[in-house]
């Protein structure tokens, strides 16, 4: 799963990219255009469990990409920010709520529902623009009579979508089939990926009211105070506890995010296992299961025949895979079958 961090211009958004991630990239660095990334894992107890059942040679947790993109989105966002914002599968919005005089506010003031607003409507002008300039073409095509059948429902699905867009909705409000869905799949709209909040407030804000009721007002919200919580993640896993503590921090926003990031993001895990590798898989809620093959390489999507599957709660209650066949509960599925969280999976291909 690939997250991209974006927000406006230094409103700390490589501040919690490093708070996340551990990673201990340059901040206040403005007008830097190069994106950082880094990878880390999401801990999950069925890995471990599994782990133990199959002893295999090797354990891949999941594992989160975070890309931090530099720069700001607003009404005229720079196209590299967008571009690299299409790129991912899901959106993390870092507000500004921390108080610090030496770092300007691009709208002069911290006021984060209204900076919550700007994020929003910069990405709508950025899908608008890719929606309309294909409109314009399919629509050309229409009236010359020469537009293919898919070109028609993927006009169709276009206007759904810019009508959502014209009222300053996002893309996702619009209904559409799961046919009008994959029509417009290549455009990557930013506003149908699904995305978290993180506000981030100064360290002695964080039970405040205020903070309070910002996320009430803020979609999909969190406080984190990033600028801190940067600094502890920089320490030794042994020392970090009594700053916490010190600071009435529960726990790093590591975990608190990545659970929300399931939660909000409709994400689950399915996974592969046997002797040679353990293996957990971020999909979306709602995955088919010749999708979910591609995940693991582009030869099981393409050579799709079957999945054979089994769920981890099942393998648990029956106590190895011989036992969950004689309990019936080992199935074949086919391309269209929804992936459930905690499938185990065993896909048959030929290419
Ligand atoms: N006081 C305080 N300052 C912060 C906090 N988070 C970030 N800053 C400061 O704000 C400035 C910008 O932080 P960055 O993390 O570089 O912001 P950014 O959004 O990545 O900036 P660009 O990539 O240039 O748009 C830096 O000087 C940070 O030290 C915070 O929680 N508290
Ligand atoms: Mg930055």
């Amino acid at each position: 799963m690939k997250i991209g961090i974006i927000g406006l211009e230094q409103s700390g958004k490589t501040t919690v990219f490093n708070a996340l991630t551990g990673a201990d990239k340059e901040v206040g660095s403005f007008g830097k255009i190069e994106a950082n990334l880094a990878v880390v894992k999401v801990p999950d107890e069925r890995i471990d469990w599994l782990t133990d059942l199959y002893k295999p040679k090797k354990t891949v947790y999941a594992d989160i990409e975070f890309v931090d993109i530099p720069g700001g989105i607003n009404d005229s966002s720079d196209p590299k920010v967008i571009a690299a914002a299409r790129e991912v599968e899901a959106l993390t919005f870092v507000i500004r709520a921390f108080d610090n005089p030496n770092v300007i506010h691009s709208l002069g003031d911290n006021d984060p529902s209204r900076d919550f607003e700007q994020i929003k409507v910069g990405l709508i002008l950025a899908d608008m623009a890719i929606a309309e300039k294909r409109i314009e073409r399919l629509s050309k095509s229409v009236s010359k009579g020469i537009a293919l059948p898919e070109e028609k429902i993927e006009l169709d699905a276009l206007e759904k979508v810019m009508k959502k867009l014209e009222n300053e909705l996002p893309a996702s409000e619009a209904e559409l089939t799961a046919q009008e869905e994959k029509t417009i799949r290549s455009f990557q709209f930013l506003t149908l990926k699904p995305y978290l909040t993180l506000l981030n407030v100064s360290d002695d804000a964080l039970q405040s009211k205020e903070v309070a009721k910002y996320i009430k007002e803020i979609p999909n919200s969190m406080p984190m105070c990033a600028n801190i919580e940067m600094e502890i993640r920089q320490l030794e896993e042994g020392d970090r506890e009594v700053f916490l503590e010190e600071l009435g921090i529960k726990e790093l926003s590591l975990n608190t995010f990545i659970r929300g990031a399931y939660d909000t993001l409709g994400l689950i895990a399915f996974f592969t296992v046997g002797e040679d590798e353990v293996r957990a898989w971020t999909i979306n809620k709602g995955t088919p299961a010749v999708t979910a093959a591609g995940k693991i390489h582009s030869d099981l999507e393409r050579g799709f025949i079957r999945a054979e599957v089994f769920s981890y709660d099942d393998l648990k209650g029956a106590g190895s895979e011989r036992e969950v066949k004689t309990a019936g509960k080992f199935r074949l599925e086919g391309k269209e079958y929804i992936v459930q969280d905690g499938d185990i999976i065993s896909v048959k291909f030929s290419v």
